[in-house]
């Protein structure tokens, strides 16, 4: 241990804790630019510079570390002097035109400024775009012109992600932050997933946005404009209309959307269900054919449904696609039943039909223009909006959205599934798969073995998780599933094995030992989410995410299926419906292939 004096209080930490962390325990507030609670200290802006007594510099208090007893101030005018010096130049290279940013109310450089009072630019401060802004991907804009070198987006993509799209050229005032080979977005190994976005603190990075595109199928009479919302936004949209982090607002949000002239609110839970069903199916054939037939069907069977683990399973491991379920993600499933089913059921054109996707991730716009995603004969899915385009939707309109009245969502998709509401958390999709697994299969309630049915096991963020499920009966085979089993006899004292990851660097780990042959090669199912924590620490949710942030929403979510009636995707009675009605050849019919599976062809 060793003592410090910050301000004039005086506390004990341990040796190797950072200046700022102890500030931050005291309240005391230190600017910081490129510093992030989920990333690895870089130390290089120098924002957080304050003053050690008897050190003749100032140092960096984000990567100090106290390793002797030390006396810090964190104000004095030498400090306020070299900050607003640090802001100045900065300010010097940074294309600023607040109120045409997308950032404008929410970039960090700009609280700054305004925290410092900048009234004026000794260094000059350019107002015209020099370097050309990348509008190639189909998620992400990068307007270098606005980077403050920060280098939170290289860390986020080399250190977090482990996919590596960024990097630093050049030295000293010639550094700039490139691609490989300084190409643009749409031709590096982007995976989409938007945790640079998300992390970065000015508008250097940020979404495709979507909303014009938006307003105008909604401004259009011609057009019915159909929104489903993903778990994860309504865990997180609270939080950019001043709510404290935790609070769902999923039925105010209906409303917002009401009032926004969406014709349509639907809840992406319902599709979600439906995988569950179609992508738990593909499991107990692919076992089936294993164990009874001496196949050789590829296990363990890993998730589909975010399309950044996808897109980095094409880029860096190609082998391991015949892994991937063949179940659309939730978003897909859903476009490719309203521009059918319910088309069909309404009596309306799909011509005239507009999809709209409101999710967590920046990906899912990249997943929503997959040419192969059209098999309703139509774009399965329009347009996609992040959280953060929906807040600024409301804004627009002048929604006080947390004092909105409460709208269920619309017919005929039914109300929340607590499966479906899962999904938005890393361990989700694993938790609503065994439930309804496990109930098909043995005949017995998922409560016998875990308690109120929660599988607390595969939830939380620990890295990676494992969980062991051993098949001790077997029940009838139910009417859902007649056409593809005479009986579950060949899982009898099977014991399934499953595994939970999140974000593509712990992907990389499990892909690595599955390669190794050891213990994640002996599973059946494996979960993985691209984004740390799962949909609800998405690229496009509210900016800050952070751990606690993380919880926050995660708690959220884990309420709203504590809450929900339904809470086993195969007990949805619009997905019972779908199948009886419309899929009537059942869960993994011809059907039920042609519009909810795919392959991927790149
Ligand atoms: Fe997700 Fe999914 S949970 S991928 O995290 O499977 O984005 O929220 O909508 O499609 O349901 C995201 C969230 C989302 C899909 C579902």
């Amino acid at each position: 241990l060793v003592d410090i004096i910050i301000d004039g209080r005086k506390r004990t930490v341990k040796k190797g804790t950072t200046i700022l962390e102890v500030a931050k325990s005291l309240g005391i507030k230190i600017p910081t630019l490129c510093y992030h609670d989920d990333l690895c200290i870089a130390g290089i802006c120098r924002i957080c510079l304050v003053e050690v007594v008897g050190m003749e510099t100032l140092q960096a208090s984000c990567s100090y570390s106290i390793e002797r007893a030390i006396e810090v101030k964190t104000h004095s005018h030498k400090i306020r002097k070299a900050r607003r010096h640090i802001l100045d130049l900065m300010l010097a290279n940074h294309v600023g035109e607040c109120y045409s940013c997308i950032r404008n109310g929410n970039c960090e450089l700009q609280d700054l400024a305004e925290d410092y009072g900048i009234t004026e630019y000794p260094f000059g401060h350019p107002n015209k775009n020099v370097k050309p802004v990348d509008c190639s991907s189909m998620s992400i804009v990068r307007d270098m012109d606005k980077c403050i070198l920060c280098r939170r987006c290289v860390r986020s993509c080399v250190d977090l992600q482990e996919v590596g799209v960024f990097g630093v050229k050049e030295r000293g005032d010639r550094s700039y932050i490139s691609t490989f080979g300084d190409r643009n977005m749409e031709n590096v190994i982007c995976i989409n997933c938007g945790q640079c976005v998300n992390r970065c603190p000015t508008g250097a990075l940020h979404e495709k946005d979507q909303t014009e595109e938006v307003w105008k199928a909604l401004e259009d009479k011609n057009k019915h404009v159909v929104i489903q919302t993903a778990p994860a936004p309504r865990a997180g949209i609270g939080e950019l209309f001043g709510v404290a982090p935790g609070k769902s607002l999923t039925l105010e949000m209906n409303t917002g959307l009401k009032y926004c002239g969406f014709d349509m609110v639907f809840d992406t839970c319902f599709s979600a269900d439906l995988t569950i069903i179609e992508e738990g199916l593909e499991l107990l054939l692919r076992l089936k054919k294993n164990l009874t037939e001496g196949g050789d069907e590829a296990l363990p069977q890993f998730t589909s449904c975010s399309p950044g683990w996808v897109k980095y399973l094409e880029h860096f491991n190609p082998k391991y696609i015949d892994n991937l379920s063949t179940a659309k993600s939730p978003q897909q499933m859903f476009g490719s039943i309203i521009k059918t089913y319910y088309c069909e059921k309404n009596n309306i054109d799909p011509k005239d039909v507009v999809t709209v996707a409101l999710m967590p991730c920046t990906a899912k716009k990249f997943e929503a223009g997959r040419e192969e995603m059209c098999d309703s004969g139509y774009r399965d899915i329009d347009y996609g909006l992040t959280t953060r385009e929906l807040g600024k939707m409301f804004k627009e309109v002048g929604l006080d959205l947390p004092n909105l009245e409460k709208s269920e969502f619309d017919d005929p998709f039914g109300g929340i599934s607590g499966s479906g509401v899962i999904f938005g958390a890393t361990g989700g999709v694993m938790e609503s798969g065994i439930r309804t697994i496990y109930e098909l299969v043995t005949g017995r309630e998922i409560e016998s073995v875990f308690e109120a049915g929660e599988i607390k096991v595969v939830r939380g963020f620990d890295k990676i998780k494992y969980a062991e499920l051993t098949i001790d009966r077997v029940g009838e085979v139910p009417e859902l599933l007649k056409s593809h089993f005479e009986d579950f006899e060949f899982l009898k004292g099977v014991t399934l094995k499953v595994a939970v990851c999140h974000g593509t660097a712990n992907a990389k780990r499990v892909l690595e030992n599955i390669e190794a042959g050891g213990e994640f090669s002996e599973c059946h199912f494996i979960e993985f989410m691209a984004c740390p924590g799962g949909c609800l620490g998405g690229g496009g949710q509210p900016i800050p995410t952070n751990e606690e942030i993380r919880k926050a929403r995660a708690r959220a979510i884990y309420g709203e299926d504590r809450d929900s009636e339904i809470k086993k995707s195969y007990k949805n009675e619009a997905v019972i419906e779908l199948y009886g009605k419309f899929l009537t050849d059942g869960p993994g019919g011809h059907k039920a292939h042609k519009l909810l599976h795919t392959k991927y062809i790149e």
